[in-house]
Order: structure tokens, then sequence, then C-alpha cells
């Protein structure tokens, strides 16, 4: 059985969850939706005497795929294909000006060819969007 309460007391109770949402959706507003997006895909480049080619995709969710790439020393192309529609993208290891491919717009594909550094860790990014995440990571492996 219902009983009746003052509507002062009630009204906390509809107010509450009003609020809650509101606060939820004004969350999502400020926090970019393509910052969450994953970093999908690793590839390790087979060891070769000859170049070691890196095919990576990119489009409109501002992520290399795959982000994470291991080589050996030695020759490295890396091939930046977008594949998918909106802004155009580049490659570009950071610390390493000359290691850069050039902006790719929608359909295109461009390469660059460089040696290696040296064995260890190293991060590249699209130069234009390095704060909607759209970075990996280069491992060059020991000799
Ligand atoms: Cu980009």
């Amino acid at each position: 059985m219902l009983t009746s309460r003052p509507l002062a007391t009630r009204r906390p109770l509809l107010v509450v969850p009003v609020v809650a949402g509101l606060l939820a959706l004004a969350g999502c507003q400020t926090e970019s939706a393509i910052n969450r997006e994953p970093h999908a895909g690793s590839t390790t480049v087979a060891a070769t005497t000859g170049v070691q080619d890196v095919v990576i995709s990119t489009d409109q969710h501002y992520r290399f795929s795959p982000s994470s790439i291991t080589v050996h020393p030695g020759k490295v192309r890396i091939t930046l294909k977008h594949v998918g529609t909106g802004a155009p993208h580049d490659w570009s290891l950071l610390n390493f000006p000359a290691d850069y491919v050039p902006l790719v717009s929608a359909g295109q594909t461009k390469s660059v060819q460089f040696t290696a550094p040296a064995p260890g860790t190293y991060k590249f990014v699209c130069t234009i969007h390095v704060k909607q995440g759209q970075t990996g990571t280069l491992v060059v492996l020991p000799n």
C-alpha cells in the first residue's frame, strides 16, 4: 500500500537521475570520441638481407594499423595507405625527420625508405593528429 509522503522528500528522487544524466551527457561532449578509438594490430617483419617492407593502413579513425611494428636492423620501407575517407595523414618517426611519409589523402599510397635506427623503441606519429592519439611504436631488434 502506498503511503503519502510530502512532496519535498520525493522531489530529490526525481531530480537526481536527471542531473546524473545531464552530467553523463556533458562528459561525452567534452571527451572526444576519437581519443577512445583502440589501437589495433602489430607486426614483426621477417629478418631479411633486403629491404624490410611494412605496409600501414590508416583511415578516418585516426589510427595506424598496425600501430606496433618490430623490425630488424637494416633497411626499412614504410608504405602508408589511406584506405578510408576524411582527413589526410602522414607518418613520421619522432627525432628522425628524414624518416617521414608525406601526407596521403583518401585513396593514396606513399612510401619512405630509411635505415633503421639503433636497436630500441621509437615512437611514430601522424604529425597533424597527435592530439587524436594517432601514434605507434617502432621496435628495432638487436642485431
Ligand atoms: Cu593523421
